[in-house]
């Protein structure tokens, strides 16, 4: 489904006064406003495709209804979002979730809608219908070759599709680990792990990246393989320059520092991208910025800090990824909520004074140094992100855009109130 542009145009007319107000009031007290919408227009932000569907929990799954029943669907899903926020020009697959049957086709839906593709994701955490061996007790980890060699040829597969499509960049989770003390050799484990990940990288062409995604726990509740970003630190050097690591937001221990392992991993030149979500207990998967939205700008101010204006708005540079899914939204209004909550961040993170913030650093004038960080974070960017859409041509505000043209109810109307879409 798309909205007719000049359902969009009359829609932002009908907010352009109070919209000129706002940005108006605001551009009073920034600099180089035109430089930060410039800045904001370039930023894209990848959609997962496993999000498009009601994510539900393993105690049950409440489907809205309308949800994509093909990957072509998915990618219009996505297309739609991007019509409407200008901001969402990709989407990150799972493989045998979104396998293509006829990837070339695929390729032009995604060129239709603007899309293209993030990096694709490999699944040895479930066991496929009619897959000869378990992974039960891990995958790359395994006491038994044949698991290994198995989850091994899966990914080189996922990145035959991923290279059919035209995506640069494989990303690995495995859900390795142990649930009890005694159940693994630690060692051995990371070995064996580390053996199965340099055959994948071997099979990685000279334009792609490899993201080794850390968790700390779950689905294995004692140890973890790849637990932390030390671990996928150690594999990602060990493999080599076209190996980083991934930083997933939920991935970590309560109140871990992630600002802080974002600034280290990105001067070692080792972080690879983000799965971005928010989350108060574990892997929560929440709309991002919906909990904790100060990480949220602190994590993108080391960015701004940290690379150049050119490389952050490159979309191949970094990862630039959503992993969020529930139960009790509409998907895609929720993807439109994650999306706005991280041109926020980014737009926050380009106002800080660095010039002030460096020299009270070196001051020690830890009350000023906070201020400024705080200033930036108070400062209601709203009107910046929506001026930045406006120029790109998407809605003053998507979400009432969306409600406005019951864009659900339509979608429940073309695909049917009982779908149900691949993925988690
Ligand atoms: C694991 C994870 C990983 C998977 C996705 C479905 O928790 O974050 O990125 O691929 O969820
Ligand atoms: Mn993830
Ligand atoms: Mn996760």
């Amino acid at each position: 489904m798309r909205i007719a542009q000049h359902k969009i145009d009359d829609h932002n007319q009908a907010l352009m006064a109070a919209h000129q107000r706002a940005f108006q009031y605001l551009s009073g007290e920034i600099d180089h406003v035109q430089d930060i919408i410039q800045q904001l227009v370039a930023f894209q932000v990848g959609i997962p495709s496993w999000a498009l569907g009601t994510g539900g929990t393993r105690f049950g799954r409440f489907p809205g209804g309308g949800e994509p029943r093909s990957l072509e669907e998915k990618i219009e899903d996505v297309g739609l979002l991007h019509q409407l926020n200008q901001s969402s020009g990709a989407i990150s697959l799972h493989i045998p979730w979104d396998t293509a049957n006829n990837p070339a086709h695929i390729k032009a839906v995604a060129a239709q809608n603007g899309i293209r593709f993030d990096a694709v994701n490999s699944n040895t955490f479930q066991d496929q219908p009619g897959q000869t061996h378990s992974y039960k007790f891990g995958s790359l980890q395994h006491v038994d070759k044949a698991v290994r060699q198995q989850a091994i040829d899966h990914n080189i597969e996922v990145i035959r599709q991923g290279i059919a499509v035209g995506s640069d960049a494989l990303t690995v989770w495995l859900s390795d680990g142990s649930c009890f003390p005694g159940q693994l050799n630690f060692r051995q484990a990371f070995q064996r792990t580390l053996e199965g990940l340099r055959e994948i990288y071997a099979a990685l062409p000279d334009n792609w990246k490899m993201f080794v995604e850390y968790k700390a726990a779950e689905p294995n509740f004692y140890s973890t393989t790849v637990g932390d970003w030390g671990q996928s630190y150690l594999f990602s050097s060990k493999l080599g320059p076209k190996a980083y690591t991934l930083v997933d937001l939920g991935h970590h221990l309560p109140n871990a520092n992630i600002e802080q392992i974002v600034a280290l991993l990105l001067m070692e030149g080792k972080l690879g991208g983000f799965h971005f979500n928010d989350s108060k207990y574990g892997d929560d998967d929440l709309t991002v910025g919906s909990i904790k939205p100060y990480q949220l700008f602190l994590i993108f101010n080391e960015l701004v800090e940290g690379m150049d204006a050119r490389d952050m708005n490159h979309a191949t540079d970094l990862g630039w990824m959503i992993d969020a899914s529930h139960n009790v939204k509409d998907p895609l209004e929720d993807l439109l909520q994650s999306v706005e909550a991280i041109m926020i961040s980014y737009a926050q993170a380009l106002l800080v004074n660095r010039k002030k913030l460096l020299a009270a650093q070196e001051q020690n004038d830890v009350v000023t140094a906070q201020e400024v960080l705080q200033q930036a974070f108070r400062t209601d960017v709203r009107a910046l992100v929506a001026a930045a859409r406006l120029q790109a041509g998407g809605a003053l505000n998507p979400l009432a855009l969306y409600r406005a043209e019951k864009v659900r109810e339509e979608l429940i109307r073309e695909r049917g109130a009982k779908t149900m879409a691949t993925g988690l």
